[in-house]
């Protein structure tokens, strides 16, 4: 006895050699799959037939899915915990800055394995909306590759190059909106009502501004508000920029063809897919429209989805919101949503122990950490393509709004700061200013008169690579870092640019000192090979596994972390500028008191 429709019309759209084992992933993901799309859209009078059309369309796409790929299912269905291991490591870039295009990209494989890249994110490389852009993250087309990257035939290949180097490849998906040049945006201009309804859209601002009472806002200052006249239509719900309109998944077909894209793109070899702004995709009248029970329904139905369609595939949550928001969008045992998400208050916390020589937040961050269930992991990292928002510390810094603005101040170089930040959308009335800038200005290589200065900012920029690497999950590097690059100010001369400082840390990847990156004697090399010596400790060190267990130890010293992983694993980190001490007795192995040069980390094992 089942209580949920059978597969049936699935299993009809696959050749009969599939079959069984499509019944059988079905069996496993079925159940979770039919619960939630029925809570979201079971009330609709049309909802049985629906989700039989969903799983013919389901069907067909598996049945598109070449034999390589369905080997590839096969292999990490039988290994799901292939992206836990101590070895993975990923590098996250943008196509057009890192090889000029995809074919490109290829040409840099070299570089990522000689760094132990396992697993390449490229930010949006599918076609954009035509002009401003955001970088991207206005999408035109969800079948087509931007002209200037190349076509899907480059992606296909790309895939099977980086395949081949045992590189998984991690494409944006920007799943909460789509371009106003986007072929459903256009509909929905030249009157299709079906298409309209892909769109938040409302006749007169009654609705828009009772929204607006607890809503957020992302771009305050380049993008006030959260909607957007349209005169052919009204206001359109816009979170981002006014080109970008939201898709409104209370409609049932936004999530079919949303999913539809997915799989897609997937059968073209994509890996893993970074779900862009997942916290927004449900609205409620009232809340400040994020982290809705709704968005992760959504989120846990395409999980289903690729479970039975694509299991090889991972899905990655972007979702920048407080500690308390980020596991729910892991799941539960039993009720699966993402493999990944990106821990954003760590990232946050860990730079801002470096402001304030002071460990308090990064502890709290790491305590207010749960276990995650079997098969998902955090993604850590230090820097990406976008800012440093620090309110979403405030939960760890109990409600300072001014202590979270003197650590935004300090990135911005205020005082003695050696840190060469670049504020975000620094409206008047933002209280905490969001921070921009390449890893290797926040830690002061921009500033360093000589080079003594010059090393202090290495070892701070260690440190903080040192916690994402240590932690416990998939630590990605972002491109440039990994050569000391600094920050690039040329996008200010860019009229569609210039007004988003975010592009000061998307600089083109620099050649030159890619040459030098095993020349110790070069700033370049010394990074690179710094870097490269702790990927390398960590994949020898079966403790740094994802899945081990991790412990804060307590330490009278602010400005000590101490990280243990299971029982064969510490590191130690010290985020001051001072020489401290960590009591003997901390490490059985290491009976003596330790000494921790500034900024200085230690990694011991037994
Ligand atoms: C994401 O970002 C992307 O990473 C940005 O590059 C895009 O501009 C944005 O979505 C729209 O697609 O809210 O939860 O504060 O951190 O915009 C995700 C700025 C987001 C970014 C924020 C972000």
């Amino acid at each position: 006895m089942t209580d949920f429709p059978s597969p049936e019309r699935l299993l009809a759209a696959l050749p009969l050699a599939q079959r069984a084992e499509a019944a059988r992933r079905y069996a496993e993901h079925g159940p979770l799959l039919y619960r939630r799309l029925a809570g979201l859209y079971g009330g609709r009078a049309d909802f049985a037939r629906w989700y039989d059309d969903l799983l013919a369309a389901i069907g067909a796409l598996m049945a598109e899915r070449s034999a390589g790929l369905r080997e590839l299912d096969a292999c990490r269905a039988a290994n799901p915990g292939w992206f836990l291991g101590q070895a993975m490591l990923g590098y996250s870039a943008y196509a057009s800055r890192f090889g000029g295009d995809l074919a490109g990209v290829g040409r840099r494989i070299e570089h990522l394995r000689a760094l132990g890249v396992t697993y390449l994110h490229l930010l949006p490389f599918l076609r954009a909306r035509a002009g401003e852009n955001d970088g991207g993250f206005a999408v035109a087309s969800f079948d087509d590759v931007e002209p200037g990257l190349g076509t899907m035939d480059d992606l296909e290949t790309l895939c099977v190059q980086l395949r081949a180097a045992g590189i998984s490849l991690c494409g944006d998906f920007i799943l909460n909106h789509v371009a106003d040049d986007h072929p459903w945006a256009q509909g929905a201009l030249a009157g299709d009502a079906r298409l309209r309804d892909f769109f938040h859209v409302f006749p007169d601002r009654a609705m828009p501004d009772r929204y607006e009472r607890t809503l957020g806002q992302v771009f305050p200052e380049a993008s006030p508000g959260n909607f957007t006249h349209v005169p052919a239509l009204g206001w359109v719900w816009t979170t981002f920029y006014p080109f970008q309109w939201d898709l409104n998944y209370a409609n049932p077909d936004v999530l079919a063809e949303i999913a539809a894209a997915l799989l897609r793109l997937a059968n073209r070899g994509v890996e893993v897919f970074r779900l862009d702004s997942t916290a927004f995709l449900w609205k409620r009248e009232g809340t400040p429209c994020m982290n809705q029970p709704e968005a992760h329904a959504i989120l846990q139905a395409l999980r289903a989805i690729v479970g039975i369609a694509a299991p090889a595939v991972l899905l990655k949550a972007e979702a920048i919101v407080p500690t308390r928001d980020l596991p729910a969008y892991l799941g539960e045992p039993g009720v699966p949503e993402c493999h990944l998400a990106y821990h954003s208050t760590l990232m946050a916390a860990g730079w801002a122990a470096l402001a304030e020589q002071d460990t308090s937040l990064l502890r709290a961050v790491v305590e207010r950490t749960p276990s995650l269930p079997a098969g998902a992991s955090w993604l850590t990292y230090v820097r990406c393509h976008d800012d440093i928002g620090w309110k979403i510390l405030a939960d760890e810094a109990a409600g300072d709004v001014a202590r979270l603005a003197g650590i935004a101040n300090f990135f911005h170089g205020a005082g003695d700061s050696f840190a060469a930040g670049v504020p975000f959308q620094s409206g008047a009335a933002v209280t905490v200013q969001a921070t921009n800038g390449m890893a290797a200005a926040l830690a002061g290589f921009e500033t360093a008169a000589g080079p003594l200065a010059r090393e202090a900012a290495l070892r701070r920029l260690l440190l903080v690579h040192g916690v994402a690497l240590a932690f416990g999950g998939m630590p990605m590097l972002y491109m440039g870092d990994e050569l000391g690059m600094g920050n690039d100010h040329g996008y200010r001369a860019d009229p569609q640019r210039a007004h988003d400082t975010r592009w000061v840390q998307r600089p083109d990847f620099d050649d030159e000192a890619a040459a030098r990156r095993d020349d110790r004697d070069t700033w370049s090399g010394r990074v690179f090979g710094a870097l490269r010596a702790l990927v390398e400790q960590r994949s020898a060190c079966a403790a740094l596994a994802a899945d081990v267990p991790r412990t804060v130890l307590p330490m009278d010293d602010p400005a000590l972390l101490a990280l243990a992983r299971g029982d064969s694993f510490l590191a130690l980190f010290n985020f001051s500028a001072r020489t401290v001490k960590v009591p003997p007795g901390t490490w059985p192995r290491y009976p003596d008191a330790i000494e921790l040069e500034p900024w200085g980390m230690r990694w011991l094992t037994r």
